[in-house]
Protein backbone atom coordinates (compact mmCIF):
# COMPACT_ATOMS: atom_id res chain seq x y z
CA UNK A 1 0.00 0.00 0.00
CA UNK A 2 1.38 3.32 -0.98
CA UNK A 3 2.07 5.85 1.73
CA UNK A 4 1.81 8.73 0.30
CA UNK A 5 3.03 12.58 2.15
CA UNK A 6 2.19 16.09 1.16
CA UNK A 7 5.42 18.16 0.43
CA UNK A 8 5.68 21.03 -1.47
CA UNK A 9 8.29 21.32 -4.50
CA UNK A 10 10.91 24.09 -4.86
CA UNK A 11 8.83 26.22 -6.87
CA UNK A 12 6.09 26.17 -3.92
CA UNK A 13 3.90 23.89 -5.32
CA UNK A 14 2.48 20.67 -3.02
CA UNK A 15 3.75 17.27 -4.49
CA UNK A 16 2.69 14.39 -3.44
CA UNK A 17 5.79 11.77 -2.35
CA UNK A 18 5.21 8.06 -2.57
CA UNK A 19 6.81 6.70 0.50
CA UNK A 20 6.85 3.29 -0.16
CA UNK A 21 8.36 3.73 -3.55
CA UNK A 22 11.47 1.50 -4.11
CA UNK A 23 12.88 4.16 -7.14
CA UNK A 24 15.83 5.95 -6.36
CA UNK A 25 15.04 9.26 -5.48
CA UNK A 26 17.31 11.69 -6.84
CA UNK A 27 17.96 14.77 -4.20
CA UNK A 28 20.80 15.80 -5.29
CA UNK A 29 22.28 17.15 -8.39
CA UNK A 30 25.54 19.55 -9.79
CA UNK A 31 26.36 19.63 -13.52
CA UNK A 32 27.39 23.07 -13.77
CA UNK A 33 27.50 26.72 -12.13
CA UNK A 34 23.93 28.11 -12.93
CA UNK A 35 22.24 27.46 -9.79
CA UNK A 36 24.31 29.30 -6.63
CA UNK A 37 24.35 26.69 -3.60
CA UNK A 38 25.73 29.47 -0.97
CA UNK A 39 22.14 29.82 0.13
CA UNK A 40 20.24 30.19 3.70
CA UNK A 41 18.81 27.87 6.39
CA UNK A 42 15.15 28.22 4.30
CA UNK A 43 16.29 27.93 0.82
CA UNK A 44 18.06 24.08 2.35
CA UNK A 45 14.87 23.38 4.26
CA UNK A 46 12.69 23.80 1.45
CA UNK A 47 14.64 23.19 -1.52
CA UNK A 48 15.88 25.03 -4.51
CA UNK A 49 16.94 25.22 -8.08
CA UNK A 50 15.82 23.37 -10.97
CA UNK A 51 14.74 19.66 -10.90
CA UNK A 52 15.70 19.56 -14.61
CA UNK A 53 18.93 20.67 -13.93
CA UNK A 54 20.95 21.69 -10.61
CA UNK A 55 19.14 21.62 -7.50
CA UNK A 56 18.61 20.17 -3.52
CA UNK A 57 15.27 19.05 -2.74
CA UNK A 58 15.09 20.12 0.75
CA UNK A 59 15.93 18.95 4.00
CA UNK A 60 12.20 19.03 5.42
CA UNK A 61 12.11 16.51 2.70
CA UNK A 62 14.35 14.35 3.65
CA UNK A 63 13.60 14.17 6.94
CA UNK A 64 10.22 13.47 6.36
CA UNK A 65 11.64 10.51 4.03
CA UNK A 66 14.35 8.95 5.98
CA UNK A 67 12.91 9.02 9.45
CA UNK A 68 9.72 7.09 8.57
CA UNK A 69 11.96 3.93 6.52
CA UNK A 70 15.14 2.79 5.57
CA UNK A 71 17.10 4.30 2.99
CA UNK A 72 20.39 3.91 1.26
CA UNK A 73 21.94 7.31 0.51
CA UNK A 74 24.66 6.60 -3.02
CA UNK A 75 26.34 9.78 -4.36
CA UNK A 76 27.98 9.37 -7.67
CA UNK A 77 30.44 11.69 -8.56
CA UNK A 78 32.58 13.10 -12.28
CA UNK A 79 35.94 15.01 -12.05
CA UNK A 80 36.87 16.90 -15.25
CA UNK A 81 38.32 13.75 -16.82
CA UNK A 82 34.85 12.34 -16.48
CA UNK A 83 36.36 10.15 -14.14
CA UNK A 84 33.28 8.48 -11.94
CA UNK A 85 33.26 7.38 -8.66
CA UNK A 86 30.37 6.12 -5.87
CA UNK A 87 29.83 6.13 -2.40
CA UNK A 88 26.88 4.13 -0.93
CA UNK A 89 26.23 4.28 2.50
CA UNK A 90 23.64 1.76 3.89
CA UNK A 91 22.19 4.09 6.73
CA UNK A 92 20.95 7.20 5.99
CA UNK A 93 18.89 9.29 8.33
CA UNK A 94 18.31 13.06 8.07
CA UNK A 95 16.74 14.09 11.62
CA UNK A 96 13.47 16.78 12.30
CA UNK A 97 14.71 20.76 11.91
CA UNK A 98 14.49 21.02 15.75
CA UNK A 99 17.79 18.73 15.74
CA UNK A 100 19.40 20.96 12.90
CA UNK A 101 18.55 17.96 10.54
CA UNK A 102 21.08 16.01 11.86
CA UNK A 103 22.81 13.67 9.75
CA UNK A 104 22.88 9.91 10.71
CA UNK A 105 25.26 7.74 8.00
CA UNK A 106 27.12 4.48 7.87
CA UNK A 107 27.78 1.70 6.22
CA UNK A 108 29.95 2.88 3.39
CA UNK A 109 30.97 0.81 0.22
CA UNK A 110 32.16 2.25 -2.79
CA UNK A 111 35.04 2.97 -4.41
CA UNK A 112 34.97 7.12 -3.65
CA UNK A 113 36.38 6.79 0.10
CA UNK A 114 34.47 7.31 2.77
CA UNK A 115 34.33 11.41 3.02
CA UNK A 116 30.65 11.43 4.45
CA UNK A 117 31.34 9.20 7.43
CA UNK A 118 33.26 12.09 9.91
CA UNK A 119 30.20 13.93 9.24
CA UNK A 120 28.18 11.42 10.87
CA UNK A 121 26.46 13.06 13.92
CA UNK A 122 26.64 17.27 12.81
CA UNK A 123 23.56 18.99 12.03
CA UNK A 124 23.27 20.87 8.99
CA UNK A 125 24.55 24.73 8.51
CA UNK A 126 24.05 27.25 6.42
CA UNK A 127 25.56 30.59 5.89
CA UNK A 128 23.11 31.83 8.59
CA UNK A 129 22.57 29.22 10.60
CA UNK A 130 26.13 28.64 12.38
CA UNK A 131 25.23 24.99 13.50
CA UNK A 132 29.15 23.17 13.57
CA UNK A 133 31.41 22.99 15.94
CA UNK A 134 34.17 25.35 14.93
CA UNK A 135 34.79 28.49 16.35
CA UNK A 136 33.97 29.98 12.94
CA UNK A 137 31.07 29.73 10.12
CA UNK A 138 32.15 26.76 8.22
CA UNK A 139 29.39 27.63 5.67
CA UNK A 140 30.70 31.25 5.19
CA UNK A 141 33.95 30.07 4.91
CA UNK A 142 32.92 27.34 2.21
CA UNK A 143 30.63 28.99 0.82
CA UNK A 144 27.74 26.04 1.43
CA UNK A 145 24.81 24.29 3.17
CA UNK A 146 26.35 20.97 4.84
CA UNK A 147 26.49 18.86 7.97
CA UNK A 148 29.79 20.85 8.64
CA UNK A 149 32.29 19.24 11.75
CA UNK A 150 34.75 21.71 12.19
CA UNK A 151 34.94 21.95 9.02
CA UNK A 152 34.82 19.59 6.36
CA UNK A 153 36.17 16.37 4.76
CA UNK A 154 33.56 16.71 1.86
CA UNK A 155 31.55 19.70 0.48
CA UNK A 156 29.50 18.76 -2.67
CA UNK A 157 27.11 21.81 -1.80
CA UNK A 158 30.17 24.18 -2.45
CA UNK A 159 30.69 26.55 -5.15
CA UNK A 160 30.83 25.02 -8.83
CA UNK A 161 34.25 25.88 -10.28
CA UNK A 162 37.04 24.05 -12.26
CA UNK A 163 40.58 23.68 -10.41
CA UNK A 164 41.66 23.08 -6.83
CA UNK A 165 40.06 25.19 -4.19
CA UNK A 166 38.69 25.00 -0.66
CA UNK A 167 35.85 26.34 -1.45
CA UNK A 168 34.59 24.16 -4.34
CA UNK A 169 32.59 20.58 -4.51
CA UNK A 170 34.80 19.08 -3.22
CA UNK A 171 35.26 14.86 -1.60
CA UNK A 172 38.91 14.82 0.16
CA UNK A 173 39.08 10.98 -0.47
CA UNK A 174 39.08 10.92 -4.15
CA UNK A 175 40.02 14.37 -5.23
CA UNK A 176 41.01 16.37 -2.33
CA UNK A 177 40.15 19.75 -2.94
CA UNK A 178 39.49 19.84 -6.57
CA UNK A 179 36.50 20.37 -7.43
CA UNK A 180 33.85 17.78 -9.28
CA UNK A 181 32.60 18.52 -12.60
CA UNK A 182 29.32 16.81 -11.32
CA UNK A 183 27.41 14.82 -8.75
CA UNK A 184 24.67 14.09 -7.34
CA UNK A 185 23.01 12.22 -4.54
CA UNK A 186 19.94 9.56 -4.08
CA UNK A 187 18.00 7.77 -1.91
CA UNK A 188 16.37 4.21 -2.18
CA UNK A 189 14.50 2.39 0.36
CA UNK A 190 16.43 -0.47 1.47
CA1 LIG B 1 30.85 27.42 14.27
Amino acid sequence: MARILTKRNVSGKKLRVNASCPLPKLFQRRTNGFVGFYRDWESYKNGFGNLEGDFWLGNEYLNKLTEQGYYILRIDMWDFENNHRYAIYNTFVVKNERSGYKLEVAGYTGNAGNSLGVHNGYRFSTRDRNNDVYRGNCSEMFKGGWWYSGCYVSNLNGRYLKGTDTIGVTWKHWKGFSSMKATRMMIRRA
